[in-house]
């Protein structure tokens, strides 16, 4: 579903297998070498989700290549599967509906076949989300990965940290949310309220890139049992920073 241009709502996108791989994946990176952890914000107070971050290590409101307020250490790699996973999402989110999302795919280096991705040119492989040596399109070097336990949520805000203009790609495991997609100018209304459950796929690109959003609240359930996860939401999201290297 279109929820407006560029924004993107692709429900039960990930089957159970990657679901499980993802969240095996999340639970290994939020082990270190940065433990996942509530950011602590300037003016003093702390998020109520614990964030986990892959590349480059967000703090409000810069990127890091270490951890320097956890602990210090070098953030684990982006590793080169993601990149394959993001390429994929774009071409499935943006590929049919380009007209009606207001971006064309072709822009970020993705291409919709029938069945998903026009493999070689873009360098992108549909089966496996593997990239091949030299893809060149959209390449997501930073993921922050939020995992939502009792009552956490996220105020509305804007990602803007990033010095580019590609989409972000967010990816939902666990228990549904509420998730407040507003405007460009304010954090007040208007807002479309989007739930997001297991599996949901939302690409963020184009017009809909820096708008406010936030997590009202998380609904409750149990978790993803399917993917190995007992409670809670996992939300990761892709994006290119713009940053060297
Ligand atoms: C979440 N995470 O569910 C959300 C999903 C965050 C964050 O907001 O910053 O970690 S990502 C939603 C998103 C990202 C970038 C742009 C836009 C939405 N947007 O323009 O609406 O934990
Ligand atoms: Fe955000």
């Amino acid at each position: 579903a279109v929820v407006a241009p560029g924004a993107v709502h692709v429900p039960g996108w990930l089957g159970a297998d990657l679901r499980r791989e993802l969240v095996d994946a999340c639970r290994a990176w939020g082990r270190g070498p940065v433990p996942f952890r509530h950011t602590a914000l300037p003016g003093g107070g702390v998020m109520s989700v614990r964030t986990v971050c892959l590349g480059w290590h967000w703090q409000p409101y810069r990127y890091s290549r270490t951890a320097d307020d956890v602990n210090g250490a070098r953030v684990a790699a982006f590793p080169p599967w993601l990149v394959g996973l993001g390429r994929r999402a774009l071409a499935e989110a943006y590929g049919e509906d380009a007209g009606a999302g207001g971006v064309a795919a072709g822009a970020y280096g993705v291409e919709a076949g029938a069945g998903g991705v026009a493999a070689g040119a873009y360098g992108v492989e549909a089966g496996a989300g593997g990239v091949a040596a030299g893809a060149g399109g959209y390449t997501p070097d930073t993921a922050l990965i939020n995992f939502y336990e009792g009552n956490a949520r996220m105020g509305m805000h804007r990602d803007r940290e990033e010095r580019s203009t590609a989409p972000v790609v967010s990816l939902s495991i666990g228990d549904p949310c509420v998730f407040r997609f507003g405007n460009t100018a304010s954090r007040g209304r208007p807002w479309t309220d989007v739930e997001l459950r297991s599996g949901d796929l939302f690409v963020f690109g184009g017009p809909s890139r820096f708008a406010y959003h936030g997590v009202p609240k998380v609904l409750p359930g149990a978790g993803d049992p399917a993917a190995g996860l007992a409670g809670g939401r996992l939300n990761i999201t892709l994006r290119e920073t713009g940053l060297p290297r």
